[in-house]
């Protein structure tokens, strides 16, 4: 069993797609482990996004990913990294495969709808920046 750190960001809680994104991962085996919506402070928004700092849109990310609230949740199942990231599709939409969610519902790299860890141990350092132990069922 795997925990993953997923993110609707605020173009996608703005689009409406919150409940959109929760279904898909239900209907796939996935489990809602934690939910809440909140605006991320930029102090949050530059240690989640510590790996990119020193890129040139870096202050970009953390301005948008600030901008609205957004759904941060805890995704637990078999191979949860892998099987979200999947569902998410490639990082620029252009080559998001159509069926994935990035695919289906964005068009730009910087407005890409959901963030998800890329490994265990990504998600490990992700989920402790927005959740306490308590706020995390089995
Ligand atoms: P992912 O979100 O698929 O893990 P990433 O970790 O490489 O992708 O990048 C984090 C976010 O940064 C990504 O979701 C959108 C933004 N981003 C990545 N590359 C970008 C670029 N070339 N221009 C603008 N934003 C970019
Ligand atoms: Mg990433």
């Amino acid at each position: 069993m795997q925990q993953t750190l997923v993110l609707v960001k605020p173009d996608g809680v703005a689009k409406g797609l919150t409940g959109e994104i929760i279904s898909r991962f239900e209907k796939r085996g996935l489990k809602i482990s934690a939910l809440k919506m909140f605006k991320m402070s930029v102090e949050q928004a530059k240690s989640h996004y510590a790996e990119h700092q020193g890129k040139s849109f870096f202050d970009e990310l953390v301005s948008f990913i600030t901008s609205g609230p957004i759904v941060a949740m805890v995704v637990s199942g078999e191979n949860a990294v892998k099987a979200v990231r999947s569902m998410m599709g490639a990082t620029d939409p252009l080559n998001s495969a159509p069926g994935t969610i990035r695919g289906d519902y964005a068009l730009n790299v910087a407005n890409n709808i959901i963030h998800g860890s890329d490994s265990e141990n990504s998600a490990e350092r992700e989920i402790n920046n927005f959740f306490t132990k308590s706020e995390i069922v089995n």
